[in-house]
């Protein structure tokens, strides 16, 4: 985006994806922290447009013989990212870019899907410690947030597969991961099954962030019709980002994610964007959410000169 287009945010407080509570309250505590200030301060247009929750936290029940092995709050997940996915698609409808403020990873789902009615092409940079590809066979903790990265490609169950169709959201070379880390056993096999390509912080240390962007981007430019940028928090390192709920040790430094954001800006490829697992009630002095307001305004051009 060389033009300055509307941002639309769209907070998720949603945290029944991970395995514990408190990513729910990441929105509010980002917002807090003056994002939308920020962002204004930028020159930016920026409307808090929706936020997606469940009625009375409560979601629309599943029929009692769906199968729900090893997927916690399966009818929570579906429900939540049965709204997002709309939301997302109706902001992309009206020319706005969409910023997805959660909440914990599982929102991808819904995200990826509302992006996939209007992208045949989609790019996905996801910056993680993690490659949340599992699926409810390889997950060693049934929790959703695990998962939301197969199931956009169209692995895992048949509901949450199904939001906006049973197309895949995403094809496995248009997606790109970086900060991996902590990958389990059958996201290994997969990465190296599918080809995904993958940026560990080994790459990253022996490469260098910068060169590493560079490849990213000249691998995903050309053959995409959009780029959307997942950004875990956890893929920094919980010196940097305390306040997440599945923190591993040795992740991206300050400098080398901001890096990474202002070249994506530069790029000029980015369409659309989610922040999550910022958990307040684990942070220090909201140091994660406002790390997190400095990753967004940098990933949408604020500039150090
Ligand atoms: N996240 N691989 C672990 C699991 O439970 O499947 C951790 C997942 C973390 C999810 O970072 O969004
Ligand atoms: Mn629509
Ligand atoms: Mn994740
Ligand atoms: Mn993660």
């Amino acid at each position: 985006m060389s033009t300055k287009p509307t941002i639309a945010a769209i907070s998720v407080p949603f945290d029944l994806g991970a395995g514990r509570r408190g990513a729910s309250k990441g929105p509010k505590a980002i917002m807090q922290a003056g994002l939308l200030r920020g962002l204004q301060q930028m020159d930016m247009t920026i409307q808090h447009v929706a936020e997606i929750r469940l009625p009375n936290d409560t979601a629309a029940p599943l029929p009692p013989e769906v199968e729900k092995n090893n997927l916690k709050y399966l009818a929570e997940v579906i429900d939540v990212n049965t709204r997002l996915a709309e939301q997302v698609s109706n902001v992309v409808e009206q020319g706005q870019f969409p910023l997805i403020i959660g909440g914990d990873h599982s929102i991808a789902i819904g995200t990826l899907a509302g992006l996939s009615e209007h992208y045949s092409n989609l790019g996905v940079i996801w910056i993680d410690a993690h490659s949340d590809l599992n699926t409810a066979d390889t997950s060693p903790t049934g929790n959703i947030h695990g998962m939301s990265l197969a199931i956009s490609l169209g692995m895992g169950h048949p509901l949450l597969t199904s939001i906006k169709g049973e197309q895949a959201k995403v094809k496995a070379e248009n997606i790109v991961l970086i900060g991996s880390r902590s990958l389990d056993e059958g996201e290994k096999k997969l990465i190296r099954s599918l080809g995904i390509k993958c940026y560990t912080m080994h790459d990253i240390d022996r490469k260098g962030m910068a060169a590493v962007m560079q490849d990213a981007i000249t691998y995903i430019s050309g053959k995409t019709d959009g780029v959307h940028v997942s950004f875990d928090v956890d893929s920094l390192d919980p010196l940097e980002a305390p306040g997440t709920g599945t923190a591993v040790k040795g992740g991206l430094q300050f400098r080398e994610a901001h890096l990474a954001v202002e070249m994506l800006h530069e790029a000029g490829i980015v369409t659309s964007a989610e922040f999550v697992e910022v958990n307040p009630l684990l942070d220090d002095n909201n140091k994660t959410s406002q790390l997190a307001v400095g990753l967004i305004s940098s990933l949408l051009g604020k500039q150090i000169l």
